[in-house]
């Protein structure tokens, strides 16, 4: 060992929030990832989102899930037991509809929620056992890749697997197209995967959907802040920074920014990072991409799946695609 001492950090400086912070502050342009927005103030702020008048996204997809449950647990389960595995589940609010429908087609149904949230886990689970016992909820504290590979451990018979919300939205191209073939890699022909994702359409209403005007998606933006103020002791002014949203036209993505109001420094003190801001300089926070049909066939298609069928709204602003593991 050598004697040299090194300057000393504490030891949250290895966490993923502080990886993530240094490195997305330090690079050009700056950015942050989304799932830094989900802390316990950031996940009430999104269930907020849901309900606003802009923010179609949620209840559209809960209206074609109304609609359509019985049909797609049918097509799903082609005569077999089917049990119901979730990515991301979150508090799985609108997946009560696809496991009601299941309950009724065979009984009983065993339902894997897989997220990195315990609480949010937990919380599903027992809102679910008391509203319906038909439902056997294995919770699996895991990122999806490492949970779809404890569920294909579990042996859950045929399955269906849920991605829906247009989380999938939250991806590059290539980087959704990895995290399908992840999922593929885990399912046997038979079992099958229901994506939903969001639809490009008139720009207005997309941008609305993402700045409303109750400012809800500003403070769930800017909330981004406050967490690594809290939790890596830095000092952002939220005030002097501005919610943004565009639409990119050529990557068919809206784009959140956190724009600075005037030329600034910050600090991450837990980080010894000092981070200088130029006049309407932005930290890039999120990208939610819109899809075309063909471009999420062609996603499907090229992860290894055959679509079945698929389910919109009359305005097509949301589309669920069923798809079976080839
Ligand atoms: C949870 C990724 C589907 O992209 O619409 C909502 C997140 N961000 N408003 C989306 C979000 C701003 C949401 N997803």
């Amino acid at each position: 060992m050598s004697a040299i001492s090194l300057p000393k950090l504490p030891a949250i400086a290895s966490s993923a929030i502080a990886m993530e912070v240094f490195n997305g502050l330090t690079e050009r342009p700056k950015t942050l990832s989304p799932w830094l927005f989900y802390d316990q103030a950031g996940s009430r702020l999104f269930e907020a989102i849901t309900e606003l008048p802009e923010y179609y996204v949620t209840r559209t997809e809960r209206q074609i899930l109304a609609k359509h449950a019985a049909e797609i647990i049918a097509a799903a389960a082609g005569g077999c037991d089917l049990s119901i595995t979730e990515l991301g589940a979150g508090t799985a609010t609108k997946t009560g509809l696809l496991l009601n429908a299941a309950v009724a087609q065979q009984g009983s149904v065993t339902y894997y929620p897989i997220d990195v949230s315990e609480t949010a886990l937990e919380d599903a689970r027992t809102r679910l056992e008391s509203e319906m016992p038909e439902v056997t909820v294995e919770p699996i504290v895991a990122d999806y890749t490492e949970g779809m590979r404890q569920n294909n451990a579990a042996g859950a018979g045929r399955r269906l697997v849920l991605y829906i919300g247009s989380s999938i939205g939250n991806f590059s191209p290539a980087d959704a197209l990895d995290v399908l073939r992840g999922v593929r890699a885990q399912l046997s022909p038979g079992d099958s995967l229901l994506l939903g994702t969001d639809m490009v359409k008139d720009t207005r209403m997309l941008l609305a959907a993402y700045d409303d005007a109750a400012g809800v998606t500003a403070r769930f933006n800017m909330n981004m802040l406050v967490r690594i103020n809290r939790e890596l002791d830095a000092s952002f002014n939220p005030h002097l920074f501005r919610h943004q949203a565009r639409w990119n036209e050529q990557h068919s993505r809206i784009e959140m920014h956190l724009e600075s109001l005037l030329a600034q420094k910050v600090t991450v003190r837990a980080l010894d990072l000092q981070v200088r801001f130029s006049l309407g300089e932005t930290i890039h926070t999120e990208n939610s991409y819109k899809f075309t049909d063909q471009r999420a066939v062609a996603l499907l298609t090229r992860a290894g799946f055959k679509l079945q069928q698929q389910w919109s709204d009359p305005n097509k602003w949301f589309t669920v695609y069923l798809a079976a593991a080839n």
